[in-house]
């Protein structure tokens, strides 16, 4: 039922800004510093046409809310993510250099999905219609979406089988970790749901994918169940579908993350997510890693960042998902 956009092309951008690198590593004390953010909310009309994107300009940094609740979500969702990124991890928008933040929304007919869009470097929130709806709404969502033009710039993880996963995998960790920092809530307290609130009301269901529980999100006779598996047991090769299964078997590592997140306790962006974050800064993580690979890699960083302990922690995470022994 829903259509999955084929690949994300590597890209080069340009740069806004002068660059800047950061090594820093915020924390939750670090007051917000409005680094120069540039959003830009555009309508696409409802036409399904990629080529006419982006559409209308309707609303643009510094001015006020429009009279479409899309377009003010989005442009607020985007602020929320981006001053996440940049309180927790001093990232400056997508590539570090403050890119200008572009959103369409009302993309299609009926279309019941939400992307990043590599060749145009924005992203595209279709209104949806029978199965999902909202996505503007859903500041996870907005965050997953970010987060694949931000892997881009950190470590491109190609579109395809574990590595594509993995790449879904990221965009679903920083994702949920931008609704943690939104509703202020510890790695124990969050409900780990991406997508809660894009189910319209009469699906059965919770939400998109549940990190925590991964196949358990929703399970409805009119759009079938969450096929997530949440250990390799239920991992499968060769699956041509969804590039391989990319947001199958995201699932695999988003308990991962989820159970290495509870294991180290507080806030999930003071631990886990500066693990994670320093992976895919690392150098470290090849664009066709595998997930033994990238369970490798955390590993490492989690020893340079929190010393033995640390690697136990996530070690023993991959370990319960079958990754590892
Ligand atoms: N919402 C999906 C995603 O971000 C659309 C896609 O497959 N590109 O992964
Ligand atoms: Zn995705
Ligand atoms: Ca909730």
């Amino acid at each position: 039922t829903m259509a999955y956009k084929e690949s994300l092309a590597s890209q080069r951008l340009d740069a806004e800004q002068q660059p800047e690198t950061s090594t820093t590593t915020a924390t939750t004390a670090t007051p917000s510093v409005k680094p120069g953010f540039y959003r830009a909310v555009y309508d696409a009309k409802n036409k399904d046409d990629e080529n006419e994107l982006p559409g209308d300009l309707v609303r643009v940094e510094g001015q006020p809310a429009h009279t479409d609740a899309a377009v003010n979500e989005a442009f607020d969702n985007v602020g929320k993510v981006l001053d996440f990124y940049h309180q927790q991890f001093a990232w400056k928008s997508i590539d570090n250099r403050n890119m200008h933040v572009l959103s369409s929304v009302h993309f299609g007919q009926d279309y019941e999905n939400a992307f990043w869009d590599p060749d145009r470097m924005q992203m595209v929130f279709g209104d949806g219609h029978a199965f999902l709806y909202k996505f503007t709404g859903c500041i996870d969502v907005i965050g997953h979406e970010l987060t694949h033009a931000i892997t881009e710039h950190t470590a491109p993880l190609e579109y395809e089988g574990q590595p594509g996963a993995l790449n879904e995998h990221v965009s679903d960790v920083f994702g949920i970790m931008a609704k943690q920092m939104l509703e202020d809530e510890t790695a124990e307290k969050s409900d780990w749901l991406i997508g809660e609130g894009c189910l319209l009301p009469d699906v059965k269901g919770v939400a998109l994918r549940s990190m925590k529980n991964p196949g358990t999100a929703y399970d409805d006779p009119r759009f079938g169940k969450d096929p997530q598996p949440d250990h390799m047991d239920g991992y499968k090769r060769g699956t041509t579908e969804d590039n391989g299964g990319v947001h199958m078997f995201s699932g695999i590592p988003n308990r991962a993350f989820y159970l290495a997140a509870v294991a180290f306790g507080g806030y999930s962006w003071e631990k886990a997510g500066q693990v994670w974050w320093k992976t895919m800064n690392s150098g470290r993580v090849p664009p066709r890693c595998t997930f033994i690979q990238f369970a490798d890699v955390t590993t490492e960083v989690a020893e340079e960042l929190f010393g033995d302990e640390g690697a136990k922690i996530v070690r023993a995470a991959w370990t319960e998902v079958g990754v590892v022994r």
